[in-house]
């Protein structure tokens, strides 16, 4: 076999250059030299091998993206005949490649009605800064452009850059970014750490009540968006009831905030539906999408423009806004490619019929009455496990994250990766996992929670 990549190494080898010349995304440097990366080689179908052969579920689809799992011939291959036909092509100065066109129109038409244009770039991150520079240059061209504060919540994630660090409600994130003086955080809907004696509807609506007092405080002729993911991902898969949304999309409409639905996690079929608006009946007027557009296999993302902000930008003159790689023609040909597969092969519709049931259920069944488990959570195939150990008075462990990231080690161990935010154990595995592999997962995730619980000290 001719051989591709880089020579082959033993771990330790590569754990020691990853610690010597790699600076890794959330990760203490001085720790994992220590305890050394995780190296993985290859991956099939929900399955990856580290350099040891040792086979590991993915639990987290990558980091919540891989949504038709790995080895999908014809990504690579769209990928491969879009390289030989044309590599690169821009999108600026009014150029575009058929593909780029072809996605954009192909978005449209699976977005919910009147989100029909797209601009595109790379990553999450950038098509939440993207939706910024929209809304700002809208409220200009609208006359009113003091309408520039932006709220978003607690716990929130939307992004890593300088603003969508502060964008995002990631208390770790401020402390080292910074909070952009322009962007206030309001109360999640997360029964479980807030609401006390109060049902999850009425959380729902204090959390909706929260967001209206603010702009009522901030005067809402200064307030310019509200940014909320349909189902909040990286801070803890918190679900929101069903009062919030309503109330939300009725306050941002009644004091003129654009509402911006970031579906980088849900958008896709993850909630067993295309996108997390439709599964929670939101109307937004902007939309972010990355990750599950390609599965993860190359980095595309896009701001979708619905009609009022679209109507205004197409008046307003040259956009003096974009990215190199905006509609890069390999990514979109990705795209293309893993959305029709998605579409051709109803893996939405099985994940709304079958796989989300099943997996909902054999969570529920497994751990609502584990003595640590306070609360199963989840919709579609994106679950967490809230830990605790008081479930009755709600307790948090101390320090905060110690359980979650025990159990999570103990998992490793078992052949099972997925993510600890605080001491919720989030899941969000392939879209085409099977029922069996759900069984595996589940299985897998029991004995390490089984396993982590003995090592704790006698109460
Ligand atoms: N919005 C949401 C909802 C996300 O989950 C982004 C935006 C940013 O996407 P990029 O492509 O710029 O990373 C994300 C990304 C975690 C974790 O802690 C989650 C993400 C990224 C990094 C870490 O689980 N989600």
């Amino acid at each position: 076999m001719s051989s591709i990549g880089p020579a082959p190494r033993h771990t330790r080898e590569w754990q020691s250059l990853d610690g010597a010349h790699h600076l890794h995304g959330f990760t203490d440097p001085k720790r994992l030299r220590q305890d050394g990366a995780l190296v993985i080689a290859r991956a099939e179908g929900i399955y990856l091998w580290d350099t040891e052969g040792r086979r590991l579920i993915d639990g987290l689809a990558g980091l919540w993206c891989v949504a038709l799992g790995y080895g999908r011939r014809e990504l690579t291959e769209a990928a491969a005949r879009q390289m030989r036909e044309l590599p690169y092509a821009k999108s600026f100065f009014g150029q575009a490649a058929p593909v780029a066109i072809e996605l954009a129109r192909t978005l449209a038409e699976l977005a919910p009605p009147g989100l029909e244009v797209a601009f595109f770039s790379s990553s999450g991150s950038e098509a939440n800064e993207t939706a910024v520079r929209l809304i700002r240059r809208f409220w200009q061209l609208e006359g009113r452009p003091e309408k520039r504060v932006l709220l978003s919540r607690e716990f929130a994630y939307h992004g890593s850059t300088a603003l969508t660090a502060s964008l995002g409600g990631m208390s770790a994130m401020h402390e080292q970014a910074g909070v952009d003086p322009g962007v206030e955080h309001v109360l999640p809907p997360y029964a479980w750490r807030y609401g006390g004696e109060q049902s999850a509807e009425e959380v729902g609506r204090r959390a909706a009540d929260a967001l209206e007092e603010r702009i009522l405080a901030l005067g809402a002729d200064r307030v310019a968006a509200f940014f909320g993911e349909p189902l909040q991902g990286a801070g803890g898969v918190i679900v929101p009831p069903d009062s919030y949304w309503p109330r939300v999309q009725e306050i941002c409409r009644r004091h003129d905030v654009l509402l911006v639905a970031d579906e980088v996690i849900t958008g896709f079929g993850r909630t067993g539906r295309w996108f997390g608006s439709q599964h929670f009946g939101i109307e937004p007027d902007l939309m972010t999408l990355a990750k599950g557009v390609t599965s993860g296999y190359l980095p595309l993302s896009a701001a979708l423009v619905g009609p009022r902000v679209a109507r205004r930008l197409e008046g307003g003159g040259l956009l003096a806004h974009g990215y190199t790689y905006s509609g890069h023609p390999v990514a979109c040909a990705v795209a293309l490619e893993n959305l029709r597969i998605l579409r051709e092969e109803g893996w939405i519709e099985r994940v709304a019929e079958k796989t989300a049931p099943y997996f909902q259920r054999r969570l529920r069944e497994t751990f609502a009455d584990h003595p640590l488990v306070g609360e199963v959570r989840g919709a579609g195939l994106i679950a967490a496990l809230e830990l605790s150990p008081d479930k009755v008075r709600r307790a948090r462990f101390e320090p905060e994250g110690s359980m979650g990231a025990r159990v999570l080690r103990c998992a490793e161990q078992n052949g099972l990766l997925f993510r600890a935010v605080r001491d919720s154990l989030c899941l969000c595995p392939p879209l085409v996992i099977r029922e069996a592999e759900i069984d595996d997962l589940v299985g897998r995730l029991a004995r390490s929670l089984e396993q982590a619980s003995r090592e704790l000290p006698a109460a």
